[in-house]
């Protein structure tokens, strides 16, 4: 983090000090919604790696001190808009309105996220896995939006390490060309796997790279919700009254393993994240809305058996929605099925053992 300079734009201090001129007003309201989101997020996050360790679902991503910046730039987007979000983006999809139990069933094995979801969720593309990738497809979406002059724009989320792939300079360099509708969101979560920031770019910060590309970046505080909200609103409202498209490096911290498969305490310190845990995301709203809105106590507690209770009925919903059958692993990847695999499927489909 040595590279890392504090320009950042902020709304909430971290003792809680606010900004009035950054303060976007927002009705008491819509505060309590992305708070509730975020609370959400982070118990749904505490019972997956759960789920994880018991055997029920497969490799996690936590989302763990990045539930600000997810649930901001969610709550920016309109119906309409594009979003393409990566596999840590569970708090994206529930801010798009995708169910919860659509995120369990995803993390079973089956479906992505946003099959059968209706509204923004149509628009809201299933998770990429490589890293990247969604970059391109996000510019050439909001390009086609751009044609058919149907006022929408496309956010497109990712993290620190997808900025060193090709995918993301063509995607950038394609957007800065043509003006795209398209706002590229850069989680800079401090860590790819392994590999700190400053490890990942020489540039003092990620935002200045869309300068390159002749457009603008913005640097936000990723665990201040409202500062999130406001800059991602700015860069929506500006791609669509057709200024081009804006890159936002929300910075904020991956609190948790890389995923469930991973163990960070090889390559990073505990300190390190505690000085971390002292920004969280969570607390800065609930002061906020303490100070600003009269949040009690109660409040507080209602909100968490709300979360809890939610959470629970996702998990039995899922778990009683799937029906993956072994056989499923040979789908999807051939379109005619190898000899190998033919003969590989044979012998799992003829096994007692196998549990179906
Ligand atoms: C094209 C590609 N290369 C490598 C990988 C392996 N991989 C998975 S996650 C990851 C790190 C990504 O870091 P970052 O973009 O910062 O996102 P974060 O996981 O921190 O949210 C890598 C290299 C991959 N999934 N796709």
């Amino acid at each position: 983090m040595a590279t890392q300079t504090p320009d950042v734009n902020r709304v909430v201090d971290l003792d809680g000090t606010v900004d009035e001129r950054a303060d976007p007003d927002l009705p008491a309201s819509t505060v309590e919604e992305l708070y509730r989101q975020q609370v959400l997020a982070r118990t749904f996050d505490e019972k997956a790696v759960g789920l994880h360790r018991q055997g029920r679902i497969g490799t996690y991503a936590p989302v763990r001190g990045q539930e600000a910046a997810q649930v901001g730039a969610a709550a920016a987007l309109t119906a309409e808009d594009f979003c393409f979000p990566t596999y840590r983006d569970h708090a994206l999809y529930l801010g798009r309105g995708v169910p919860l139990e659509n995120v369990v069933v995803h993390l079973l094995g089956e479906g992505n996220y946003v099959d059968g979801t209706d509204g923004p969720g149509r628009r809201t593309f299933p998770p990429t896995i490589p890293i990247a990738t969604q970059i391109p497809h996000a510019v050439g979406v909001s390009m086609a939006a751009d044609y058919r002059d149907d006022n929408r724009a496309a956010l497109v989320s990712f993290g620190d390490g997808a900025t060193s792939e090709g995918d993301f300079h063509e995607g950038l360099n394609f957007a800065g060309v043509f003006d795209a509708p398209t706002v590229f969101f850069c989680q800079n979560n401090q860590w790819a796997i392994s590999v700190p920031r400053e490890r990942q770019t020489a540039s003092a910060t990620i935002a200045q790279k869309a300068r390159a590309y002749g457009f603008e970046g913005v640097r936000v505080d990723g665990n201040d919700v409202l500062a999130v909200y406001g800059a991602v609103s700015d860069a929506l409202d500006a791609a669509k009254a057709g200024e081009g498209p804006r890159l936002i490096e929300a910075v904020t911290y991956r609190r948790g393993a890389h995923t469930t498969t991973d163990d960070p305490s090889q390559y990073r310190d505990d300190s390190e994240v505690e000085r971390w845990a002292e920004r969280d995301p969570l607390d800065r709203t609930r002061e906020y809305l303490e100070d600003a809105h009269g949040w009690t106590d109660a409040d507080e507690r209602d909100l968490r058996a709300w979360a809890d209770e939610r959470v629970a009925e996702a998990v039995v919903a899922a778990e009683e929605r799937t029906g993956l059958d072994v056989d499923d692993i040979f789908e999807h990847v051939y379109a005619r099925t190898p000899e190998r695999l033919r003969r590989q499927r044979e012998r799992v489909v003829d096994d007692p053992e196998v549990d179906r």
